[in-house]
């Protein structure tokens, strides 16, 4: 650790008061450039106490930057994980307001939801489809608090990966007889077909973004626990969403999901 806790708590006020006001901030390494791995987590970590202290819940978990054309579209070369909190939460087909947010996109994803903890270190593809309960349609809103979304690793941790809302819907397939690799993912924006691709663009296999998260909170002691609702990262590039733009993904055998904003 690089950074004390008093700038920890400063900068954790700092991002979690832009999302709550939604306006941006410049990225928290150019003050900071000295910051490392561990501070940008204890940042998100401090942005996960302060919700909790107003009574919020934790909902789920996600992966982020887990797909090639999401780390070349941000820059970045390397997963990151975040948390989901109850007030993410959007119901398939309901409506987000884009006043709430800065600069919001959409992104394809797949859903997992665990029956059996999971915990690294050494968990594998195996070990996620064996513990997985279901797996379901997810469309992910991202709204980074940085200017114009432009960030390094280090500041899009400490921001939470840009999570700011979800929507699950379609059905609650289990994965036993499902290829996840091949599942085809269509997402349209007002009928338009905006993105497309597959399973296998997420780290060669969704599950392995859910290992790779295991791994990363084995490292720190903990474990991913039953019941976890775990957003594997996006498909392909995130597109952006204004008012009036009505969002459908579709993934092959499990149904579709969709979102209005207004
Ligand atoms: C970081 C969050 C990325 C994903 O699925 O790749 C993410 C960002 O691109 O702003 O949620
Ligand atoms: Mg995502």
């Amino acid at each position: 650790m690089k950074l004390n806790q008093q700038t920890i708590e400063q900068l954790a006020e700092l991002l979690e008061n832009a999302e709550l006001q939604a306006h941006d901030v410049v990225k928290i390494t150019d003050a900071h450039p000295e910051m490392d791995w561990d501070d940008a987590y204890a940042i998100q970590n401090e942005i996960l106490h302060r919700k909790l202290a107003r009574g919020h819940r934790v909902v789920g978990l996600k992966c982020g930057l887990t797909s090639h054309a999401k780390m070349k579209q941000m820059g970045v070369d390397t997963p990151c994980f975040g948390f989901l909190v109850d007030y993410f939460t959007v119901a398939d087909g309901g409506e987000i307001s884009i006043k709430e947010l800065i600069h919001p996109k959409v992104e394809p994803e797949i859903a997992f939801v665990l029956k059996k903890a999971l915990k690294g270190p050494g968990c594998h593809v195996g070990a996620v489809l064996a513990a997985t309960d279901f797996v379901m349609p997810g469309i992910e809103v991202i709204d980074s608090r940085y200017r114009d979304f432009k960030f390094d690793l280090k500041s899009v941790i400490a921001d939470n990966c840009s999570s700011s809302r979800y929507v699950l819907g379609g059905m609650a397939v289990p994965v036993a007889g499902l290829d996840l690799r091949t599942l085809g993912v269509v997402m349209e924006k007002n009928g338009e077909a905006v993105a497309i691709g597959a399973g296998a663009a997420v780290l060669g296999h969704p599950a392995a973004a859910i290992a790779m998260l295991a791994n990363h909170l084995g490292a720190r002691g903990e474990e991913i626990p039953a019941g976890t609702m775990i957003l594997s990262g996006g498909v392909t590039e995130a597109v952006a969403v204004n008012a009036g733009d009505h969002v459908n993904l579709r993934i092959q055998s499990l149904g579709s999901v969709s979102v209005h904003f207004k």
